[in-house]
């Protein structure tokens, strides 16, 4: 394989920029670029050792700096890499790339490092994909279960699953082959009983995609309730700053302002809605048609209610809307004389009295959030199913070994079980990137950057 070279941090003025370089001839193209003030020649270097030394192009001084050398296998790609730390200069940086070029180096693809640690058996591609979770993980939670991932959990998850499902297959097999001295030990009882274990462990990482996409995005929260009722004073205080606008006029908000924060533990994207009442003005009547749309939209809402005033008939519909949606509902203004009738409110399952202005009822919210959504108690450092193409594989295994628990529960021969769990494990094994085509492994890489 060809060697390739790339800038692996961000393409921007730093401390230090690094150029990684992976493959048969990093070490000899390192030696060209790279002169250690020791004197030792680069080639004598060992694996985990680094030099200081001077970068040159051609013989060309371009800067001092720092290299390291690892040897394969024992490296991130699993090849022979040189990585060399240069100022963090874009110029520079791109000199000092330019220079591993000019010595025999080819630019490296999107991903390219990381999928030759594929390759190379380094990683399964559940564990090659956990590492662009790691570099978008916005919060520590999420960081947490893709460090898991990358660790192997989904991958360890599977293999169990393939497990199961193999010795099945082999125990038809030799049935099929040798279908006299098996009679007595094939028990169709015990094997669908099996199968269905299996089932539900799939069923089980389906499920947790969901939480998996939540916990990566932010749970999409509506803060919605009549004009005045203190939501863009409740948004300001979940995120921190003035994101809304806040006065004493009703229908101040008028479009919808969104922001991602974390709540306590949870990562909302919340939005700050029109308050919804009946009105003749164009521009706000637009902002409460977008508030419905939000609700329809939104996993989570937070339906404001004024405590202070009894509830209005504008209330009263919004509580129509928000029937059958996860609601926490929020009584504002306790330090005002309460008025409103709280009896009215039983649709609510989650109800929290608050006053928006203070700072402590930030911590109220968050508890409550983190109830409702159950996001921030869950724990999916056992494995999770984290993108789409890991959710296809999955969902078509488990399809296949429905069919086959039909097939073996309608006494079918067990030939076609076989068949069945065959095309499970098929779907499992590009799952873990063990049997996968050139093309599925390509559309992974792409979302990775140059140099990763
Ligand atoms: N006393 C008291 N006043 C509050 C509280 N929360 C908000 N307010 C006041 O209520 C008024 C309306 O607050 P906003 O946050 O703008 O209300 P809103 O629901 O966003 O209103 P619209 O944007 O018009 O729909 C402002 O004067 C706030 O200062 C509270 O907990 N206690
Ligand atoms: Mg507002």
């Amino acid at each position: 394989m060809n060697t390739i070279a790339a800038i692996a941090t961000p393409l921007a003025e730093g401390g230090i920029s690094v150029i990684r370089i992976s493959g048969e001839k990093a070490v000899e193209i390192a030696e060209k670029v790279f002169k250690p003030v020791s004197g030792k020649p680069v080639k004598e270097m060992k694996g985990y050792t680094a030099a200081y030394g001077e970068i040159s192009d051609n013989g060309k001084k371009l800067d001092d700096g720092v290299l390291l050398i690892y040897r394969a296998p024992h490296s991130y790609t699993g090849e022979d890499v040189a990585e060399i730390s240069c100022h963090g200069g874009l110029f520079i940086t791109k000199r000092v790339l330019s220079a591993c070029f000019s010595a025999g180096a080819e630019p490296a693809q999107a991903g390219e490092f990381t999928k030759r640690a594929l390759l190379n058996g380094k990683m399964s591609l559940t564990q090659a994909e956990a590492v662009a979770d790691i570099i978008s993980a916005q919060n520590e939670q999420y960081l947490l279960c893709s460090k898991a991932q990358r660790e192997g959990a989904l991958y360890r998850r599977v293999r169990a699953v393939s497990e199961t499902i193999l010795s099945l297959t082999t125990l038809i097999q030799a049935w099929i082959d040798y279908p006299d001295e098996m009679e007595d030990d094939f028990d169709g009882n015990l094997e669908a009983e099996k199968l269905k274990t299996v089932y539900n462990e799939l069923q089980s990482l389906l499920d947790s995609y969901d939480s998996g996409q939540l916990m990566r995005d932010g749970v999409p929260c509506a803060i919605v309730g009549r004009p005045n009722a203190g939501k863009s004073t409740l948004m300001n205080l979940l995120t921190g700053n003035e994101r809304s606008i806040v006065t004493d006029i009703e229908g101040t908000t008028r479009d919808i302002v969104e922001e991602t924060v974390m709540v306590g533990s949870v990562m909302l994207r919340l939005a700050d809605c029109a308050g919804i009442r009946d009105t003749d003005d164009l521009v706000e009547s637009i902002g409460v048609e977008r508030m419905f749309d939000k609700i329809d939209k939104a996993s989570l809402i937070l339906a404001v209610f004024d405590g202070s005033r009894d509830l209005s008939a504008d209330d009263e519909r919004l509580m129509e809307k928000l029937k059958g949606k996860d609601c926490i509902c929020i009584i504002n203004k306790t330090d005002l004389t309460q008025i409103i009738d709280k009896s009215k409110l039983s649709q609510f399952g989650t109800i929290i009295e608050i006053s928006a202005k203070d700072t402590a009822s930030a911590e109220k919210i968050a508890e409550a959030v983190k109830e409702k959504t159950g996001l921030g108690k869950l724990d999916l450092s056992s494995g999770f199913i984290a993108n789409e193409r890991q959710r296809s594989c999955i969902k078509e295994a488990q399809g296949y070994i429905s069919e086959a628990l039909g097939a073996l529960e309608l006494g079918i021969t067990l030939d076609a079980v076989g068949i069945m769990c065959e095309n499970a494990l098929d779907r499992l094994y590009e799952l873990s990137g063990e049997n996968v085509s050139e093309a599925v492994i390509d559309q992974v890489f792409k979302r990775f950057c140059v140099g990763k």
